[in-house]
């Protein structure tokens, strides 16, 4: 499968990696929108929140527990920050290999656009 985020997990292509584990790994955005922006993705490759079930689902769970983690590391856990899930054409989503951004050290605006 010629998945971009299934190479940057397998470390066939550079990737500024903050974390990893057996299960997911997170990187630095290439294209930040915010001071602080990574992605968490699963090593194993799930196309969108579409492909959720309860066979992957326990991924997901160990994404959002790993995630407070790093935002304590990174000292973004009292300002604040923002989980994103890009789902689809209309949610935004170019890469299908489910990720979660995290943003975060400045005031992020809502509605996003
Ligand atoms: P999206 O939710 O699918 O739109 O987000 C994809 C993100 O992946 C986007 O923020 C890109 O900048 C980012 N990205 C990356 O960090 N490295 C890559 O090699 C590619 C995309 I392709």
């Amino acid at each position: 499968m010629d998945c971009i985020f299934c190479k940057i997990a397998n470390k066939e292509i550079d990737s500024d990696i903050i974390y990893e584990d057996d299960k997911i790994i997170a990187f630095n955005d290439l294209n930040p929108q915010a001071p602080t922006h990574f992605l968490v993705i699963p090593k194993k490759h799930i196309a969108s929140a579409n492909y959720i079930d309860s066979s992957n689902v326990d991924i997901i769970a160990h994404i959002m527990m790993v995630i407070p983690k790093l935002a304590k590391e990174l000292k973004i856990d009292n300002s604040g920050y923002r989980i994103v899930n890009n789902c689809g054409k209309d949610g935004g989503q170019s890469v299908d290999h489910i990720h979660y951004h995290v943003l975060a050290g400045r005031q992020l605006q809502w509605p996003p656009g």
